[in-house]
């Protein structure tokens, strides 16, 4: 039996920078390999920002964005076998097919299942179509494969991960992306050692969730980097032992951080997007053995750049897609992780919102620089 469209409320994205608008979408009913959900919590991450202003080669208009979520299956699509109508899931926009024929899914080393990214980034499902349309018809592109400013919205089945129902879902959609991308950014994709030293550049939510797993790795310097001085003290709070801004000096911001330590620092890490600051955290890498992840999306046409000479001394440059996480298996063991008081995520939710039409408010709530995550609760 096949599920009717469902009419409801979703913020679309017009134009560049222009404020959602609060609409009543169709959401059609979920094809071949795909589960329509019901949202429950979305947080604002800085990428739906980047992709709202513009920047973002494959942002597409009108599109529904939000990529951070807590939703419950309504209804499946034909072929669907892991998922049932009622399951609490958090939306990746890393997905996991699992295929053994997968190479990637097949590997340890990543997450990068490329199945549906050439559809994702076309704003589009598997099949080439969109599942939102406007009341007069106009179709509405879907983003990250999730387009969570919805009521309701359609996902691949290997998209979605299936988290215990014991976690408030208001919560779990921040394992949807920004605290899962920073903690897994220390644990996957550098992995960090006990007694090592790491610099953190922009003290968001990804950044702060570096700080956080880099304590919990065993870190004993850690040094935070904000050009907002109110950073300092919600950065003491998640773990750093110095702070530093780069405003307070003509110095650059890489010659302190290496007269602070000598030779550099182990890891670093680049939150903020700014391939300025993206040279800045390779250059104050440790002589000889410093690795720096490149974590912060850099907008269309920006390049990095520094001196060969600064990798043939030793310093390593990376980066890292949802911190590493494979979406399906990982999710879940890290709800399971905040569920057993393991780890703490509370913090991070600095502002709550009712209603799907307060994401506007959500958007001046987190560029007014005291939020970390602003959850709002549909
Ligand atoms: P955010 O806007 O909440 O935080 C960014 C922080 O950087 C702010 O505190 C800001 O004051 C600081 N900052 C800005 N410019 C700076 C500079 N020149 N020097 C020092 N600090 C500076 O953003 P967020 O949600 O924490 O996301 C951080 C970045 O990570 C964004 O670029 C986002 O798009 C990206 N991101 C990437 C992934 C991934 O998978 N790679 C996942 C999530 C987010
Ligand atoms: N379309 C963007 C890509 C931006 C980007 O790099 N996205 C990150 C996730 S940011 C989450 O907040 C990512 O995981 N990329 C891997 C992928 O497959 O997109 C652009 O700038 O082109
Ligand atoms: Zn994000």
């Amino acid at each position: 039996e096949v599920a009717a469209p469902i009419t409801c409320k979703a913020m679309v994205a017009f134009e560049p920078k222009a404020p959602l608008e609060c609409r009543t979408v169709v959401v059609a009913a979920p094809k071949t390999g795909e589960v329509r959900v019901r949202v429950a919590a979305n947080a604002l991450c800085h990428t739906d920002v980047y992709t709202w202003s513009g920047q973002d080669p494959e942002g597409l208009f009108p599109s529904i964005l939000g990529h951070e979520a807590g939703a419950i299956v309504e209804s499946v699509g034909p072929g669907v076998t892991t998922l049932s109508v009622g399951d609490h899931i958090v939306p990746g926009y890393t997905p996991q097919c699992s295929a053994p024929s997968c190479v990637f899914c097949s590997s340890p080393k990543t997450n990068l299942c490329p199945r549906i990214r050439a559809s994702q980034g076309k704003g589009v499902m598997p099949d080439g179509t969109s599942r939102f349309s406007l009341e007069d018809g106009t179709t509405v592109f879907h983003f990250m494969g999730c387009s969570t400013f919805s009521e309701y919205t359609v996902l691949a089945e290997i998209s979605c991960a299936k988290i215990s129902p014991a976690m408030p879902l208001y919560k779990a959609c921040l394992f949807g992306c920004g605290v899962s991308t920073g903690l897994g950014a220390v644990f996957n994709t550098t992995k960090v050692e006990p007694g090592s030293s790491v610099a953190v550049f922009g003290l968001g939510a990804v950044g702060l969730a570096v700080v956080q797993a880099a304590k919990m790795a065993g870190a004993t310097r850690i040094v935070g980097i904000d050009l907002n001085p109110a950073k300092e003290s919600v950065g003491r709070d998640f773990g750093i032992t110095d702070f530093l801004n780069p405003a307070d000096s003509e110095e650059p911001i890489q010659k302190r951080v290496v007269s602070m330590t000598q030779w550099g620092v182990d890891y670093t890490y680049d939150c903020t997007g700014n391939v300025d600051v993206m040279r800045a955290a390779l250059e104050c890498a440790h002589r000889g053995w410093g690795t720096s992840c490149v974590i912060g999306v850099a907008a269309s046409g920006k390049e990095i750049s520094t001196r060969p000479f600064q990798l043939v001394t030793g310093r390593r440059w990376c980066g890292t897609a949802f911190g590493g996480w494979k979406t399906r298996t990982d999710v879940p063991k890290l709800v399971d992780e905040h569920l057993a008081g393991q780890l703490p995520i509370d913090a991070y939710i600095t502002h709550v919102l009712r209603g799907v039409d307060k994401t506007n408010e959500a958007i001046h709530i987190l560029e007014g620089g005291e939020c970390l995550r602003c959850v709002v609760v549909y």
